[in-house]
């Protein structure tokens, strides 16, 4: 019998697990728990080191293009009076090797999903099942037991479950749960076109341009970018809780949020800065408690391993939780490649093994990158004062000088 893996979660981590181990005798199973395997709107962007392997090593690149996908030129940060705080190009192909790209999250889940299941690429294609809520696990003998009360067994179990992690439990021995961050984010798209009408907004940023932008108020910012070739953009609106007019008592991490409740906690905005905001009004609006975890003392026990959001989940800040998601998935495959050449035994001590290898590669960087995330969550003007301090750039070498599991360990 071929090596057998369970991915447990079908988000951008699970997909791009299944991708970097798929193989030729190698039978591997996605369980999601949702009824269709699909992700929200909004702009993602992956940094080049990420996006180098999503687009080149896994070959989508054409897909991703067809779609619409762009090259993040620029990280631009405004003040609210409009004035450009600092510009940090962003086009980095000679530097690193690719760009930094900006996908619709749909499109690029959806090229993740046909990568992994479809027969037409080399191995194995994996098995997506939908509907499949995985309740506990077992590490030692690899068994994963289904909210229906369906148990499968395997050789490796990876818990690419997200932030609520089920696999995360069983890995620690014991509940660890995510901790609130004090930071909401509204999510909406628009289309473009129609902020261009908006002269006051129009003659500050171009919302067609390849580019993220974020807009910083004392405690408040946005963070703005266009997917599918400029037509539609994409906003994140930052808020402290405790300054959100939605009711606090709400304890669902991904609610639907109110458009007029969002534009009282924006009335400080000046009218351009708030034409965004406006302009959502009546298409989805969603509402996120951010939430991140602390560095966890490991990611693995036994058969199990940890990756994406299940592992660290990260504040959005630096725009790295998909990116370091992927190169987890692509350490998997880095590390159990070699195992399979070496060790023709799948028993519990060698799995363990290669785990444990995995998890000294990647918890440093993503640890940092986690950490990093939380700091520039901080306040970035002082009171009174619409001067913006921040330095977004400073981790850009680290976060970008990745050349792949094994090179990164070597
Ligand atoms: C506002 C915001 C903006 C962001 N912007 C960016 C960005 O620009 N760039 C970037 O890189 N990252 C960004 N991120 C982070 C990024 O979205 C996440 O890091 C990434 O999606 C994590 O992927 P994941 O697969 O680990 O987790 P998820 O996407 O959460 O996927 C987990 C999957 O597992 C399934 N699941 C959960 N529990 C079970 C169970 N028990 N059984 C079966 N299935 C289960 C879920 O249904 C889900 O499909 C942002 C996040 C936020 C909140
Ligand atoms: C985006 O532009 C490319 C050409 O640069 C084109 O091939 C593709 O069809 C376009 N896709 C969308 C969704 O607009
Ligand atoms: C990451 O960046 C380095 C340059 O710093 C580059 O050599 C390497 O190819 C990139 N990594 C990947 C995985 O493509
Ligand atoms: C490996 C690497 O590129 N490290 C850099 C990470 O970023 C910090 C801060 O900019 C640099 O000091 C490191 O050299």
């Amino acid at each position: 019998m071929g090596f057998r893996i369970i991915i447990v979660g079908g988000g951008i981590a699970g997909l791009a697990a299944a991708i970097a181990l798929r193989q030729d005798n190698r039978e591997i199973i996605i369980l999601e728990q949702s009824p269709i395997s699909q992700e929200i709107g909004a702009t993602i962007s992956l940094q080049p080191n990420a996006s180098k392997i999503v687009e080149g090593q896994w070959g989508l690149a054409a897909t991703l293009k067809e779609r619409g996908a762009m090259v993040d030129e620029a990280f631009e940060v405004y003040n609210l009076d409009g004035e450009m705080q600092m510009r940090i190009p962003l086009v980095t192909k000679d530097k690193y090797g690719a760009e930094r790209m900006m996908y619709h999250r749909a499109d690029l889940h959806e090229a993740l999903k046909h990568r992994a299941t479809s027969p037409t690429f080399p191995g194995q294609a994996a098995v997506l099942r939908t509907s499949s809520r995985v309740a506990s696990c077992d590490c030692e003998t690899g068994t994963v037991e289904l909210a229906s009360g369906e148990v499968l067994s395997a050789d490796l179990i990876i818990g690419a479950d997200g932030i609520k992690s089920a696999v995360r439990g069983c890995v620690l021995g014991g509940e660890v749960n995510a901790r609130p961050t004090g930071l909401s984010a509204y999510r909406m798209m628009i289309p473009a076109d129609e902020l261009q009408q908006q002269s006051e907004f129009a003659k500050v940023i171009n919302p067609r341009k390849g580019c993220t932008t974020m807009v910083i108020g004392q405690d408040r910012r946005l963070i703005m970018g266009p997917a599918r070739n400029g037509t539609i953009y994409s906003i994140v609106a930052l808020v402290p809780d405790e300054s959100m007019n939605e009711d606090s008592r709400i304890t669902s991490w991904t609610t639907k949020g109110d458009h007029e409740k969002m534009m009282k906690t924006f009335a400080d905005f000046p009218d351009w800065a708030q034409k965004p905001l406006q302009l959502a009004k009546g298409s989805a609006l969603g509402l996120w408690q951010l939430r991140d975890l602390d560095p966890l003392p490991t990611w693995y026990r036994g058969r199990a391993i940890l990756i994406g959001d299940a592992a660290h989940a990260m504040l959005p800040t630096q725009g790295q939780g998909a990116s370091q998601a992927i190169e987890d998935a692509e350490a998997l495959g880095a590390f159990f490649h070699e195992f399979e050449r070496t060790t023709p035994v799948n028993s519990l001590g060698a799995v363990a093994q290669v785990n444990d290898a995995v998890f000294r590669c990647r918890y440093d960087r993503a640890t940092t990158i986690q950490l990093y995330s939380r700091q520039a969550a901080k306040p970035a003007t002082e009171p009174g004062n619409r001067k913006v301090n921040m330095n977004p750039a400073e981790f850009m070498d680290y976060n970008c000088s990745y050349n792949g599991a094994r090179d990164w360990c070597k």
